[in-house]
């Protein structure tokens, strides 16, 4: 028998339980906070884990997070050092945060926001069409989701500047790396998506020194984590002209407090952490993979390196 706890508030838990036994039939499940061995756990599955639990599980080998970020697991002081922690990495959650970030950059580049102006003043105004290639897209952060984003938009003729850790080179990109390079990265990005995880290095990189490299009447995108964003930094580059919107799916709080300023400010797009989703069929075979390979011995794909904190 192998025991896993699901530490994971879902709608659908029940149907991935059952999928999960179906698969492995020698999988004892319990489900948080009602453990009654904790001394038998071998593996975790989470995304948020409350602060500090982790050390009550002696046997504890292996952390499956359900989300692709995972600094809510490591920001526990109590994680046991050498527990493996892999995370979600799936074609749909890829493709549908590439979906997401083309419906924010086309909403910027085809002036979505002028035509809802126009319309509600009943004025019919044709506006110039931009070429793509007048476009520069910045994407923070290079990984499964950053390269696939930038890909996709440069097939559309976009320019794209990206920016990761450690160097890169991918076709069609212009590629920079590390703290020096940023400001040179961001100076002729018209929209910045940032697509980095949440780190000590990464946290607040949206910030005033961000946005005044970038040219003035920018966009910016944040689909990462609410911290990447110093939010009085954001609502002062939009007051000032410096930035002309932003299009934001996490925050600091979520959900986003009600009478927050971002919910009111016109130039600010708000949605409710929705970038992408995963389908749950997808979701349990990559986690039945995941406990099959850790049960057999196998090399574990998607591993985080603890160090680097993604
Ligand atoms: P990856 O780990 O695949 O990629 C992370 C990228 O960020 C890498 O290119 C890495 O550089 C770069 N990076 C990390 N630290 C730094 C740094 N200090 N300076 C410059 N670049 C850095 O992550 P994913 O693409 O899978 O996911 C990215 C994030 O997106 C997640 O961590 C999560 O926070 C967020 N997310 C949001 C979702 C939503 O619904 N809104 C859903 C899923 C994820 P290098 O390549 O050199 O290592
Ligand atoms: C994730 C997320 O990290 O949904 O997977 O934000």
């Amino acid at each position: 028998m192998f025991s896993i706890l699901i530490i994971y508030e879902a709608e659908n838990l029940e149907l991935l339980i059952t999928e999960l036994k179906a698969s492995i039939p020698d999988l004892d499940i319990e489900v948080w906070p009602e453990v009654e061995n904790p001394e038998k756990i071998e593996a975790i599955l989470t995304w948020k884990p409350p602060l500090g639990i982790m050390a009550k599980f002696p046997q504890l080998k292996v952390i499956m997070s359900l989300g692709a970020g995972v600094e809510q697991i490591l920001r526990d002081p109590n994680l046991p050092q050498n527990v493996p922690i892999v995370r979600i990495v799936e074609p749909r959650v890829t493709s549908r945060m590439t979906e997401y970030i083309l419906l924010a950059v086309l909403r910027v580049h085809r002036q979505a926001f002028a035509y809802q102006t126009l319309q509600q003043a009943q004025h019919w105004q044709p506006l110039p069409l931009p070429e793509t290639s007048s476009c520069t897209i910045g994407i923070l952060g290079l990984g499964i989701l950053g390269t696939d984003a930038a890909r996709t938009l440069n097939t559309l003729g976009f320019p794209i500047r990206g920016w990761s850790r450690t160097p890169k080179n991918i076709d069609g990109i212009k590629c920079f790396h590390g703290l020096d390079q940023l400001q040179p990265c961001l100076s002729q990005c018209r929209v910045l998506v940032c697509l980095l995880p949440l780190t000590k290095e990464t946290k607040g990189i949206l910030n005033r020194e961000t946005f005044s490299a970038m040219p003035q009447g920018s966009y910016v995108i944040n689909v990462a984590r609410g911290q990447h964003l110093v939010e009085q930094d954001l609502l002062a580059a939009l007051d000032s002209g410096q930035l002309s919107g932003a299009c934001l799916d996490v925050f600091s709080q979520e959900p986003l407090p009600e009478n927050h300023p971002f919910w009111s400010y016109p130039q600010i797009t708000i949605t409710p952490h929705v970038a992408t989703q995963t389908d749950s069929e997808y979701w349990t075979q990559s986690l039945i993979d995941t406990i099959c390979c850790f049960r057999d011995g196998l090399p574990l794909k998607n591993l985080v390196n603890r160090q680097q904190g993604y």
